[in-house]
């Protein structure tokens, strides 16, 4: 499977006419380009508003898929009603556009994407989005922050957060909170009020419980304290932790149990990936705090990646935090890459989703994969890191990358 995309790719140039090119769009409300693909290509319908030009090989039915497509990587533990081996492409479309339905039938509980308001107003973006065959999971990328909830002391605002969690109610998908606590996208009333150590906690202990609140019932899991480490392993530095201390952690999760008695309460952070000294001080930070009776019920690993150099140890690693007994979860998956991007540049990114999916199946307890938005149109990527970007599966224009149907490979479809 990782061979013939390519293959494919370096053949782009010699199907180019007038016909749509491989990955590009043919199809969908709206649309007025042509709608006939190249030879070796099918339109594929993913939705009402958008279909696709994709290799025949992956457009055809099941039964008639090469026997040489990679077979699922069954979920190591998980229940026994997950079956031993793929449920391969049930029709034309699902082979290019099931992320969650292929995740579900190889044992995870969800695939999803971040998402933001803006972003929205997009129609054909929202209807992908919406499509729960393909994401069965989304999570506010700006919306649930301490910044657009609670701008004003004492003054909630829930309206953009409530958008993200109606269109998830609306369209049957998990949702995940992000974030109460963290030092970041704070507004200064909380930064800079010089609180003492009782009016923060008070300050800290309202926003949790109005915001997990607001949504109890509606969210499958929250990230309840985020980036709360530095890369060696000891406590971040933030308006929190140097007015509260580190007790402000347990705080935070024993507030949000309170609130919300059947949300998953996560702590999330980034560069917790592979094995190393913050993923031990992580390790030892939930044991600790799982010790102490706090109820600690996942760790989020982000997965902010760069292709080419995933780390070696993931499933070594996320074994070490499941053995806690709490799940684990990718949070914000993407892998970035120096622009341009190239078929070589492409082909190592879809190895490299493979790798972190791989992974996460491989491991009892990793129960669920988010890709920190599915198109490179929406990345936070480019804006961040100078020179890098087509750190997602989609391009800009939607169109799909190698990485999609590697991650498909990898969970079996
Ligand atoms: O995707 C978010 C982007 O739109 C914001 O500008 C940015 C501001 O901090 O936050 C991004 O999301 C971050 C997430 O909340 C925490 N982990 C890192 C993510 C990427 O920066």
């Amino acid at each position: 499977m990782a061979i013939r995309l390519p293959l494919l790719l370096a053949a782009l140039p010699f199907l180019v006419n007038a016909q749509n090119a491989i990955y590009t769009q043919c199809g969908g409300n709206n649309w007025t380009g042509g709608t006939t693909c190249v030879a070796g290509t099918t339109c594929n319908k993913f939705n009402d508003w958008y279909s696709q030009c994709l290799p025949s090989a992956i457009a055809s039915p099941a039964s008639s898929k090469p026997a040489t497509t990679a077979a699922a990587t069954t979920k190591a533990s998980t229940s026994s009603s997950a079956p031993a081996s793929s449920a391969a492409a049930p029709s034309a479309s699902s082979g290019a556009s099931g992320f969650h339905t292929a995740a579900k039938a190889a044992g995870l509980t969800y695939f999803g994407s971040a998402t933001d308001n803006g972003e929205l107003t997009d129609a054909t973006y929202k209807a992908f989005l919406s499509d729960s065959s393909v994401f069965g999971q989304i999570t506010p990328g700006n919306s649930m922050k301490w910044d657009s909830t609670e701008p004003t002391q004492g003054q909630f605002t829930f309206t953009k957060g409530d958008v993200i969690a109606d269109l998830a109610a609306a369209n049957g998908q998990l949702l995940r909170g992000h974030t109460t606590v963290w030092h970041s996208q704070l507004p200064n009333w909380v930064t800079s009020g010089n609180f003492d150590n009782a009016t923060l906690t008070g300050i800290m202990t309202n926003h949790v419980s109005k915001v997990i609140g607001h949504y109890a019932g509606e969210v499958y899991a929250w990230d309840v304290v985020n980036e709360v480490l530095n890369d060696d392993g000891t406590l971040r530095e933030s308006v929190f932790f140097n007015t509260i201390g580190e007790s402000y952690i347990a705080t935070a999760f024993k507030t949000a149990r309170a609130a919300d008695p059947n949300a998953k309460l996560y702590i999330n952070d980034f560069s917790i990936e592979g094995t190393g000294a913050k993923s031990t001080a992580m390790i030892n930070l939930v044991s600790s705090l799982l010790d102490q009776g706090v109820p600690v019920d996942g760790i989020g690993i982000q997965a902010h990646l760069i292709v080419g150099s995933v780390p070696t140890t993931l499933q070594e690693n996320w074994q070490a935090m499941a053995d806690l007994g709490v799940e684990i979860a990718i949070t914000e998956l993407d892998i970035r890459m120096t622009l341009p991007a190239t078929d070589a540049l492409l082909k190592q990114q879809a190895t490299d989703y493979q790798t972190v999916v791989n992974a996460c199946l491989a491991v009892k307890g990793c129960v669920g994969i988010t890709i920190w938005d599915w198109t490179d149109k929406f990345s936070w990527v480019p804006s961040t890191f100078s020179g890098q970007g087509a750190a997602l599966p989609y391009d800009e224009k939607f169109a799909a990358k190698p990485a999609v149907d590697a991650i498909l490979s990898s969970l079996g479809a």
